[in-house]
């Protein structure tokens, strides 16, 4: 009966091992039909290996460092008919403190909308950043904010900011707050959008706050990429010191060039020391930045040869593209948990506030400050944000249609196409 089993139990394993298939060797080793997850060892083309050694994923959907961006109009906040006297725009990082969210942003109200430098006046804004305060607004969901009014006024001559105060970014460092804002001591445009970093301090985030009353980021020195402007400041903590990132508009007027520097100091009112090695990104404005992982990540927007990417830098100074996306925050300050907490694990960002320019026309130039919501975190998987296709319709489109100059453009060339067939 033994040797009955054991042989039908031969026979049984025989007939299996015929069954299974030889699996057909990867005859040229092709690349495989379903796209591994790891780079397979085969012979690759330059933009499989990028696939692979370049991103956090083989696809936007398994890529941490990529997402889609999706926009809420914020409440609460009036705008007196988008008529231009009212902007809000550049907001800050958002923090959370006494049970709220917290944001600081730019606010101008003034008797008419920007009329350029030629026409500014001590009453007349030349930009939409120009005879502007640092206000402030405090929310319970993020959507529906409460404008508590002025945080840091712009302050008399000849103080560094007399002009307008704008642009602002919130640190806590050690228990105390600091604002670091552009002291604009002249009107944007006179020559460039001109300015020093300065900075204001307090006990608590709704004040009172002192100013510092000096440049704490200085202009670069003459010829150098930051002469003139230190612009979107940016404090993060990171590797135990306040690393505080920044753009400066380099070039000349009208064709202007957009790079991000990084400054880091042990206290927060200096002295800074600009990393040697500046610029850190060769693209970028009013660039983004927070803690990921061990590095730090940034949404580089608008300008440049990397714009419309997140970017990532392990020791926060080398940065690489980590993903390519669309529709991204212009000037977004997102809500970060651990922005201050020196840490080695980043867990990334889902929501924050951003701004709209130009809204309703230049004649009425005017900013909006609005959310945007992303899965940029460790802790969110949230595939609708991972989707790489945007739908547009048609109209979207030839919104952006043609300008006068390139449709004559065309219909020369056409001209000259038929003239060469005669
Ligand atoms: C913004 C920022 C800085 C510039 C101006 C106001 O988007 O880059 O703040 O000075 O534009």
């Amino acid at each position: 009966m033994k040797y009955l089993a054991i042989s039908f139990l031969v026979i049984l394993m025989s007939c299996n091992s015929k069954k299974t298939v030889e699996k057909p060797a990867l005859e040229e080793k092709g690349f495989p039909f379903l796209m591994p997850h790891t780079k397979p060892d085969i012979k690759l083309s330059t933009a499989m290996e990028r696939n692979y050694d370049a991103y956090m994923g083989v696809q936007p959907k398994f890529n941490e460092l990529y997402s889609q961006f999706k926009y809420t109009a914020l409440k609460g906040l009036d705008y007196s008919n988008h008529d231009g006297t009212i902007t809000r725009r550049d907001p800050s990082k958002v923090i959370f403190e006494n049970g709220k969210y917290y944001v600081w942003y730019t606010y101008r109200h003034t008797k008419t909308p920007p009329k350029g430098a030629d026409l500014s006046s001590e009453t007349i804004p030349s930009a939409d950043w120009d005879l502007c305060d640092i206000w402030y607004a405090t929310s319970k969901d993020g959507f529906t904010w409460e404008e508590q009014g002025v945080a840091v006024p712009r302050p008399e001559k000849p103080n560094v900011g007399w002009r307008s105060v704008a642009t602002s970014d919130i640190l806590k460092w050690k228990g105390k707050y600091y604002l670091y804002y552009q002291g604009f001591n002249e009107a944007s445009g006179k020559r460039g959008d001109d300015c020093p970093v300065a900075v204001s301090y307090s006990d608590s985030p709704d004040g009172p706050w002192t100013a510092f009353n000096k440049e704490v980021i200085p202009n670069g020195g003459k010829d150098q990429w930051d002469q003139f402007s230190i612009h979107d400041p940016y404090p993060l903590v990171h590797n135990g010191k306040i690393y505080l990132y920044y753009k400066s508009d380099s070039g000349k007027k009208g064709d202007l060039t957009r790079l991000q520097g990084l400054a880091t100091a042990d206290d927060p009112l200096g002295p800074f020391t600009k990393y040697p090695q500046n610029p850190v990104i060769n693209s970028g404005h009013e660039t983004t930045m927070f803690p990921f992982k061990e590095g730090i990540a940034a949404l580089v927007i608008k300008d440049g040869n990397e714009h419309f990417t997140v970017q990532y830098a392990k020791d926060g100074i080398n940065f690489n593209i980590a993903s390519i996306t669309e529709l991204m925050p212009i000037a977004g300050g997102p809500f970060i948990p651990d922005a201050f907490t020196d840490t080695k694990d980043g867990r990334g960002i889902t929501w924050g506030i951003s701004h709209f320019t130009a809204v309703n026309g230049w004649s009425t130039n005017h900013s909006i400050l609005a959310r945007f919501d992303c899965d940029l975190s460790l802790d969110v998987d949230d595939p609708n944000m991972k989707k790489s296709q945007y739908y547009r319709k048609p109209e979207f489109y030839f919104k952006h249609g043609l300008s006068g100059q390139q449709v004559k453009r065309i219909k020369k060339e056409n001209e000259k196409l038929s003239k060469s067939s005669n």
